[in-house]
C-alpha cells in the first residue's frame, strides 16, 4: 500500500494548486452528476454547451479571472452551490459586487466551463434599493 496511492494524490494536489479554478469545477462537475442525463462525447471537441444560472455573487476574484457565486439548480448540469466560475473577459467582473442578483450563462466545452452574458439582475448596494433608511446622514 502507501506509495502509489501517495504519489497520486501529490499529482492532484499540484493539478489544484495549478488550476484552482477549473479544476474544482470539474471535480464538483464530476459529484453533483449521479446519473449522467446524455452521453458524453470525448473525443471529438463538440459544440460547447449552454446553461441558465441564476445566483447571487459571493466574491468577486479579479486576480484569479472569476466569480463566486451562490446559485440555483442548473437544470441537466449541476445541483445549487456556490463556486468559483471564471470569465474569458475579466473586464466583465468590474460590473460586478457581492450580493449583486445575477444571470448568466454557464458555458461548458469539454473540461473548460466560463460564464458568459453576465446580468445583473438586482444590484446590491445601490442606495435607491433601500432608500427608505437613513437619508444622508452616513457620510464617510
Ligand atoms: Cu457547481
Amino acid at each position: 500500500m502507501g506509495n502509489r496511492t501517495h504519489f497520486s494524490a501529490r499529482r492532484i494536489l499540484l493539478r489544484a494548486v495549478s488550476g484552482a479554478g477549473s479544476s474544482l469545477c470539474v471535480w464538483l462537475i464530476g459529484c453533483s452528476s449521479p446519473k449522467p442525463a446524455q452521453p458524453v462525447s470525448q473525443s471529438a471537441p463538440s459544440t460547447p454547451r449552454r446553461y441558465s444560472l441564476q445566483g447571487r455573487v459571493v466574491s468577486v476574484e479579479k486576480d484569479k479571472q472569476q466569480v463566486v457565486v451562490d446559485h440555483g439548480e442548473i437544470t441537466g448540469f449541476m445541483m445549487a452551490m456556490t463556486m468559483g466560475y471564471s470569465v474569458k473577459n475579466p473586464t466583465v467582473l468590474d460590473s460586478l459586487s457581492p450580493e449583486d442578483q445575477i444571470t448568466a450563462d454557464v458555458v461548458v466545452n469539454g473540461n473548460d466551463v466560463w460564464l458568459e452574458n453576465i446580468a445583473v439582475v438586482k444590484k446590491a448596494d445601490q442606495p435607491n434599493a433601500k432608500a427608505s433608511s437613513a437619508p444622508g446622514k452616513n457620510k464617510k
